[in-house]
């Protein structure tokens, strides 16, 4: 209609000089100048919105969750070991290889989290994992921080590296076929612990990754994990992760970082692992979704928990807590993200044999339907008898 197309050239020139034309056209049209304003506004931002964006709402969309099988080399062989496999690259194509090709992965799957050296290998057929996945109609994710190194001058503390030479690195993966990624961030709670450098200095980072990833066209996961490891109460894991988050998005912002194309990887609010006083699903559910209500914005499309390393079904049972009690008054979605929570099983049963492939296989899927269940509130622990 030429009318719209008079007031998308006043928008896109100058909208304060120009309401003489605005006007003109509002009177044309019956409508008013600035409801033409707005319609051209929307036009335009949806043209031009960054296809980012729409990855960012796809990875948890329909109840999925991103798995996370980007253990480095040297995770990946310390969980091996324990049950006697090859610590080898060859063991770790195979494992990998069992989880990215089982079955209906994609059900409950929409994105999953590669590491390095995995985005560049293929199946014993010869075809690439990244081509597997995007057959599956599964989005390719990548860790692309360098890994949590001790912080200078603060004891017991990290600071995760991997910044140097990240834009080349991102765009070398959006090529390979990556279309988001991941750095993790790591808070330890202990006497005196966290010190106000480690989580600026974290945060700091997590902003810069993730506005060279949006910048690469990639979406940011951002995982600023406070560890369960400690005798610390709920309570302290909650002060302290309500500081992080604050700090996190107060970076994010400072640096620019579009909320509506990025996804928040958070740690559950829990005891500490040595802390006597555990407490209900119930209680970690409405405490955790307090904190992020508290602290992010609701322009971020998801949030998908870490595990931490808590038992599988017990993170099932408190996401889908969270969901059963809050998500109809949530803004975001609130999924998963886990490595352990989903693979540990299949990793037991496979024990590097490949004649138990195909139940390693049907442990993976399980975990992950649980986990889908938990995203629309109706997982329960009672009925999980795998
Ligand atoms: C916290 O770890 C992340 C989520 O896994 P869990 O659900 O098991 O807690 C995970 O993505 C982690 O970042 C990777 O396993 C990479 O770990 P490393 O230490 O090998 O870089």
């Amino acid at each position: 209609m030429p009318v719209m197309s008079d007031e998308k050239s006043t928008v896109d020139s100058h909208p304060g000089g120009e309401h003489s034309r605005a006007g003109t056209a509002a009177d044309l049209s019956g409508q008013t100048e600035s409801h033409l304003a707005c319609e051209a506004y929307e036009r335009r931002s949806k043209a031009s919105e960054p296809a980012y964006i729409g990855v960012a709402k796809t990875l948890l969309a329909d109840d999925k969750g991103l798995l996370a099988v980007d253990e480095s080399p040297g995770t990946c062989n310390q969980r091996f070991a324990v049950f006697g496999i090859a610590q080898s690259e060859a063991a770790r194509r195979a494992y990998r290889e069992l989880i990215l090709t089982a079955p209906g992965l994609v059900d409950s799957i929409g994105g999953v989290i590669l590491h390095d050296e995995t985005l560049h290998q293929s199946t014993k057929w010869g075809q690439a994992f990244v081509e597997v996945l995007r057959e599956a109609g599964i989005v390719t994710g990548v860790k692309v921080d360098i890994g949590a190194k001790d912080l200078a001058m603060h004891p017991g503390e990290k600071i995760t590296e991997g910044l140097d030479g990240l834009r080349e690195r991102l765009n070398t993966y959006f090529r390979v076929g990556a279309r988001f990624a991941k750095w993790r961030a790591v808070i330890t709670i202990g006497h005196g612990l966290p010190s106000r450098a480690s989580i600026e200095a974290n945060a700091h980072a997590l902003g810069r990754y993730a506005a060279l990833c949006q910048e690469a066209g990639l979406v940011p996961v951002v995982e600023p994990e406070v560890l369960m490891e400690g005798h610390h109460s709920l309570t302290t894991c909650l002060e302290v992760t309500e500081q992080v988050l604050l700090a996190v998005f107060i970076q994010l912002d400072h640096q620019d970082v579009r909320l509506d194309g990025m996804i928040l990887k958070p740690n559950m609010v829990l005891a500490g692992l040595d802390c006597p006083q555990q407490l209900s699903a119930e209680e970690i559910a409405d405490v955790t979704v307090d904190c992020l209500r508290r602290t992010v914005p609701a322009a971020v499309p998801g949030i998908a928990f870490l595990s931490g390393g808590q038992p599988a079904k017990l993170a099932s049972q408190r996401l889908s807590t969270m969901n059963r009690r809050s998500r109809s008054r949530l803004p975001w979605a609130l999924g998963f993200s886990f490595a352990r929570a989903i693979q540990q099983p299949a990793l037991e049963i496979w024990r590097g044999n490949d004649a138990n492939v195909l139940p390693a296989q049907q442990a993976l899927l399980h975990r992950a339907r649980c986990n889908r269940d938990a995203c629309r509130g109706t997982y329960e622990i009672a009925s999980d008898q795998q």
